[in-house]
């Protein structure tokens, strides 16, 4: 069974967020990660100063290379800035046909545009069909539907809309309101409750979204990955580094130590 995953998305220079903030997850959990640069931000715990978008050619060159050699078990996408990325990053996981989280980064939480306006559309009608499951916050949810989401009734609304785009399910994420995301799978939904955990939040929607790519790829169900990739991230938060002048990065490290047991880490010989 393969224990490679992938992460298609931005280098955070200030290591909070975005790649760097996927491989930790990837290692804290045991697994190999592998990543496919679509930009590079200059960013620290302040912001985002500048964003370099790599040419589209370069994005299709690592993601022949990374699924020319391994098997990836599990991908996730995250900030993929302009249409053309999403729509080379979209044509590639359909044709290797491999599963992937979605987490639509539009904005950074600390300010600054990662997706650029136009670029939404191609998300919706490209990538989002053929997501194993979508990761929005509340923010990414209305850009994405509309909706305003205040409530669970809201929710619903809005992760109905998002299941009317053809992805498997969607996770709408209420760290921005009391803490439950709403869970929508077919005509099942679940409300995962969580707790408000004080701490630097930064990098964490990107290691949420990267522990549950990793709990995906050891054969959790999408419910139980849900569940353990929240309590990894609330984790991470309490356990989050005082380095910068912003919100601090959230720890990896501290959340692998937290809920230690929570996934499978491989034997050595599993990993391929
Ligand atoms: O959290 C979303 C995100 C994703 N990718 C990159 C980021 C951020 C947030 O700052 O910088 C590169």
């Amino acid at each position: 069974m393969s224990r490679t995953v992938l992460t298609i998305g931005g280098s955070d220079s200030g290591g909070g967020a975005g790649i760097q903030a996927d491989i930790k997850t990837f290692s804290a959990l045991g697994l190999h990660g592998t990543c496919v640069i679509t930009a590079v931000t200059a960013q620290n715990t302040l912001g985002v100063q500048q964003v370099f978008p790599l040419p589209v050619q370069a994005v299709s060159a690592q993601l022949e290379s990374v699924t020319g050699d391994f098997s990836i078990a599990f991908a996730k996408t995250g900030m993929l800035h302009t249409g053309e990325i999403v729509e080379a990053v979209a044509g590639h996981l359909r044709r290797t046909a491999i599963p992937f989280v979605l987490d639509p980064v539009i904005e950074a939480e600390a300010g600054g545009r990662l997706l650029r306006p136009e670029a939404v559309a191609a998300v919706k009608e490209h990538l989002i069909p053929l997501a194993r499951v979508v990761v929005p916050n509340i923010f990414e949810a209305r850009a994405l539907t509309g909706v305003c989401v205040r409530d669970r009734e809201s929710a619903l609304k809005a992760a109905g809309r998002i299941m009317e785009m053809g992805p498997q399910a969607v996770i709408i994420k209420g760290g921005h309101l009391d803490c439950t995301d709403l869970l929508m799978e077919g005509s099942e939904t679940a409300a995962l409750t969580g707790s408000r955990v004080a701490g630097g939040n930064h990098g964490v929607g990107c290691t949420y979204s990267a522990a549950l790519t990793s709990f995906l790829a050891c054969g959790s169900s999408l419910k139980e990955a849900a569940l353990l990739a929240k309590r990894f991230a609330e984790a991470a938060i309490e356990g989050s580094i005082n380095a910068g002048k912003g919100a601090g990065p959230v720890s990896q490290w501290a959340a692998s130590r937290a809920v230690a047991g929570a996934g499978s880490p491989p034997g050595r010989e599993d990993i391929n």
